[in-house]
Formats: structure tokens, sequence, C-alpha cells
């Protein structure tokens, strides 16, 4: 186990609040949602960021998609937004990929 927070959260050490998980994915509810909705959905496995992937990564992060939509569907959740941050200057403050879900509320463009 590396020291890493969304490794832990996705290992059950740190408790969270789970909104899906399957073999390869959990999806928890953001510590400080920026939207009503605002979903993290992490790959289990550990990679710090998506410039990081390697061709043998597969479609890891293609999956992150699926399961958001998977969620979104399931929560009856129409409009939303999917962010990835890649880097500290994009706004990346936990360094093991995830993908943002955020809904509820209109979001301007271009984001800040
Ligand atoms: P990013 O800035 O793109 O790396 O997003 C990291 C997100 O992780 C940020 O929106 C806050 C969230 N976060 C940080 N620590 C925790 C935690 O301990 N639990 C949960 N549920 N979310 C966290």
């Amino acid at each position: 186990m590396s020291d890493c927070l969304f490794c832990k959260i996705a290992a059950g050490l740190i408790p969270c609040d789970k909104v899906y998980e399957d073999d390869d994915y959990v999806a928890f509810a953001d510590i400080n949602p920026q939207a009503p909705v605002h979903i993290l959905v992490v790959p289990r496995r550990h990679i710090a960021k998506v410039a990081d992937m390697a061709p043998a990564d597969g479609n890891l992060v293609g999956g992150l998609f699926d399961v958001a939509a998977k969620i979104c569907a399931e929560k009856g959740i129409a409009d939303y937004r999917l962010v990835i941050n890649n880097g500290a200057e994009a706004g990346q403050s936990v360094f093991h990929i995830h993908l943002h879900i955020l809904a509820g509320r209109s979001f301007g463009w271009p984001p800040g």
C-alpha cells in the first residue's frame, strides 16, 4: 500500500461516502463539494496522473467515464460536468487519477 489517500479510500482504510464500487473502480462523495452533486470516480490501481499512463494501462481512463455515466443514469442526472485535473497547475491536489462528476447547478465556461 503506497502512502496515497485514494488508495487508502479504495481499500476501505479511510472512510468515505461510497456511491459505487466494482473490481476496478470506486466512486465516493467529494469531501469538499463544488456543486450539489460532486462525486469522484477512482481506479483501484494507483496511477498518479493521466500523463503517467502507459499503453499497458489500457482503457483505465475510459472506464472512469463508463462508471460516471452509469452513476448519473442510476441517479437520474441528465446534465453533468466531468473533469480530470492533470498536474498541480491544472488544479490536481491528489495524485491518484480521478474523475470529478459535478452536477446540480449551472456551470460557467471557461472554468476558473
Ligand atoms: P483534485 O484537486 O482534482 O486532485 O481533486 C481532489 C479532490 O479530492 C478534491 O475535490 C477534494 C477531494 N478530497 C481530498 N481529500 C479527500 C478525502 O479525504 N475524502 C474525500 N471524500 N475527498 C477528498
